[in-house]
């Protein structure tokens, strides 16, 4: 991947980050942005999962952090520098979103004002039956922006690709690539 990649290409790479507690669904994520097979076992991940995806003319670098708590404390904070935009996701529980709101401070730690710090309230097909909270909900108590997901369903790739364009946009205005 990375030989095909030409120098002027560069400007075009794009570190997207996902972190989270423990099955959250960040590889969920990770798998629909790269039309892997979604299927609903629970494998958690070891140290974390790199994968790039060629998003309109930009290359995606999407890393995808473990949340198990060894992992989390020991090498997050090395994985998360040099992130264009961190999405810190959540499974819209009460007790998850109040975790979140702690993971957020940490992240404010290692991350310049120039990186977002995005919520992803996923799991958003259990509001109903299961007392999940709403991306409005979640948006109100963190005081971050908020956008709410389905990871499991395939058909919410596009709702995905929408939340992480609009960063990108503003990606392009701060490395001076668009006006
Ligand atoms: N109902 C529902 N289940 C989901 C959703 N997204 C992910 N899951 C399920 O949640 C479980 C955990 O998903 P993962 O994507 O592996 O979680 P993770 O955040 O990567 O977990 P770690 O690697 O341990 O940090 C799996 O069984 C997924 O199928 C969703 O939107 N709705
Ligand atoms: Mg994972």
């Amino acid at each position: 991947m990375w030989s095909i990649i030409l120098s002027s290409e560069i400007s075009k790479i794009v570190k997207v980050t996902f972190i989270g507690a423990p099955a959250v669904g960040k590889t969920t994520m990770l798998k629909l942005l790269i039309k892997d097979h979604i299927d609903r076992f629970y494998i958690p991940t070891h140290g974390l999962d790199l994968r790039t995806v060629k998003f309109d003319d930009y290359y995606l670098r999407i890393w995808d952090l473990a949340g198990q708590s060894g992992y989390l404390r020991t090498y997050s904070k090395d994985y998360l520098l040099g992130s264009d935009v961190i999405f810190i996701v959540s499974d819209s529980t009460p007790r998850n979103v109040l975790n979140t709101r702690e993971l957020i401070n940490y992240a404010c730690h290692f991350v310049g004002k120039e990186c977002p710090i995005i919520c992803i309230a996923n799991k958003q097909d259990l509001v109903k039956s299961d007392g999940r909270m709403d991306a409005k909900r979640v948006e109100d108590l963190l005081r971050v922006k908020t956008y709410g997901l389905t990871a499991i369903n395939k058909a919410e790739r596009k709702t995905l690709l929408n939340i992480i364009k609009k960063e990108l946009e503003k990606i392009s205005v701060r490395r001076g690539l668009k006006e």
